[in-house]
């Protein structure tokens, strides 16, 4: 009889399989499922968004998670012109480029997929949502990569990554870039 009580526990969805795994808890002792454990927090970071004339428009907050990131973005007041932009993780964290940030260099793409969120043959590792700026030039937007860029060999590799906001949308499947068009927004991410 003894013997299946721990299948009926289980059945009745009474007992966490990790649980079953553990020696049984004594009389008034406490059980830890390990997923009630605290996770590691997430490494945070902000970094600056420039223009194309070098001055800043907002700022960029990553949060490293275990599995794939979080990027927050704020742009100021007359930081955009209205409207929907493409926004990408680009290879290389260099903005230094102010007019044209093509030091930036290509979309980070680790995987050598083609561009596009809705490609079949897609997304490539920095692909990510457009950004709608509003009537005043703001916007905000909290986004997540479709991939894990996070710590060693993500973002954050030998010489760093960006964050390019364009000039126009991002059809999300046309190569190489959706025709999203000039970078007009970049901020490095090291
Ligand atoms: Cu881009």
């Amino acid at each position: 009889m003894t013997r299946i009580l721990p299948l009926l526990a289980l059945a009745a969805g009474l007992a966490p399989a990790a649980a079953l795994a553990q020696e049984p808890a004594k009389p008034g002792e406490q059980t830890k499922p390990a997923e009630q454990s605290k996770p590691a927090e997430p490494q945070a970071y902000e970094t600056q968004i420039r223009n194309n004339k070098g001055d800043t428009i907002g700022t960029l907050k990553l949060r490293d998670g275990a599995n794939t990131l979080v990027a927050r973005v704020t742009i100021q007041p007359g930081g955009l012109p209205p409207g929907w932009h493409g926004m990408h993780f680009h290879a290389v964290g260099d903005c230094s480029d102010t007019e044209k940030f093509e030091k930036s260099k290509a979309h980070v793409n680790h995987d050598q997929s083609k561009h596009g969120l809705l490609n079949p043959d897609g997304p490539d590792e920095g692909d990510l949502p457009n950004l709608f700026a509003g009537q005043d030039g703001s916007a905000n937007a909290e986004v997540s990569s479709e991939t894990p860029l996070t710590g060693e060999g993500g973002l954050k590799d030998g010489d760093g990554s960006a964050l390019i906001i364009h000039a126009n949308e991002d059809d999300h499947a046309s190569q190489p870039i959706g025709g999203a068009g000039a970078r007009i927004g970049c901020a490095v991410i090291k």
